[in-house]
């Protein structure tokens, strides 16, 4: 097997210069859209199989589910639905990129070991205090999440005086502690952890306000996908009616500055990123095909501004502020 930091150099060159997309992939019973569609083996590699063809640069592998009211999974039950999966796919598709949705540290190291290179720890690394060590010593990269309580009690009343500067300090202190640990600079990503004891006006501020989340400097992952704002959003939808919803949000969240998104629905979302990329990252494919397009000019792309060049400070146009409250506490 390819050492980490080699597998792990397609995604470092894409980065910025495409939005990457992160397929999910639960074996988990219970998880708040695809539990127990993928719990056997056999359906799991099928379904991955399919995101990857799909267009998917990245595979995040769950066992436990994180949703609002989940009980914790006891670790040999994580390892039973994770690893055979992992080894199966690294044997498979030796170049995919594999992540492990985890808080444990012993299923990381496994996980890393059985061909994983990325550490998706919805807690920051700070459930389990071996996680840090685990994934320096590995040289893994790792997705830190801000999440407030646990998943157990998230949602029964979420409460910030500023959901975006907490979110943001303490995602500062979460990389701050990783770098600390050994963790390289390039080797972690930021996620604002959306439905993690948030509620819907958390939310859409948070994603409003990405630029300055952005502003701490390292890649910024974001979790919408078919989540219960959206489905408030809309009246009351189930899960299986978000994927409009979720298009939206990944749309504008790229243009505020997400470099990566975490989909169930990898066709979908790699469709919409690459509009969202070739509007606000004038990316070079999306320049070939103006040039075979009679309808445009090269300056009807150059007439937008590209978030990508101001400052990352505050420069959302859109400033609603409603004092919505609403919280789900069965989905994130
Ligand atoms: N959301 C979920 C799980 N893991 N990881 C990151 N980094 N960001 C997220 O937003 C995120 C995440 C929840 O989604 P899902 O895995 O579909 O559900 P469940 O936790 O019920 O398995």
């Amino acid at each position: 097997m390819q050492a980490i930091a080699e597998r792990l150099q397609p995604i470092r060159h894409a980065l910025g210069a495409r939005t990457l997309v992160m397929g999910v992939l639960n074996t988990t019973p219970d998880s708040f859209y695809d539990g127990g569609r993928y719990a056997s083996l056999n359906a799991a590699l099928a379904r991955a199989e399919q995101m990857l063809a799909e267009g998917a640069d990245i595979l995040d592998i769950g066992g436990e589910s994180t949703r609002p009211g989940a009980e914790p999974v006891p670790e040999d039950e994580e390892l039973r639905r994770t690893i055979p999966l992992i080894e199966a796919l690294a044997a498979r598709y030796p170049n995919a990129i594999l992540s492990i949705d985890t808080t444990k540290s012993r299923v990381a190291e496994l996980a890393l070991q059985a061909g994983a290179c990325i550490i998706n720890d919805i807690s920051g690394m700070t459930f389990d205090p071996r996680m840090a060590e685990v994934a320096a010593q590995a040289g893994a990269l790792v997705v830190l999440m801000h999440i407030q309580g646990t998943p157990r009690t998230m949602q029964l009343s979420p409460h910030y005086a500023d959901v975006v500067a907490e979110v943001r300090d303490t995602l500062r202190a979460h990389a701050q502690r990783a770098e600390q640990a050994g963790i390289p600079r390039e080797n972690i990503w930021l996620d604002p952890g959306i439905g993690f004891g948030k509620t819907v006006q958390h939310n859409l501020q948070l994603l409003r306000h990405l630029p300055t989340l952005k502003s701490l400097g390292y890649p910024i992952l974001i979790g919408t996908s078919r989540k219960s704002f959206i489905g408030h959003l809309l009246g009351g939808l189930p899960p299986e009616e978000r994927l409009e919803g979720t298009l939206a949000t990944l749309a504008l969240a790229v243009a505020w500055g997400a470099d990566i998104v975490r989909v169930h629905d990898v066709q979908a979302a790699v469709r919409a990123v690459r509009i969202a990329d070739a509007l606000v990252r004038h990316s070079p494919n999306a320049n070939d095909s103006l040039s075979l397009d009679r309808d445009s000019t090269p300056s009807d792309c150059d007439s937008f501004p590209s978030n990508r060049d101001s400052t990352p400070s505050d420069r959302n146009p859109f400033s609603m502020d409603r004092n919505q409250t609403t919280i789900d506490r069965k989905q994130p």
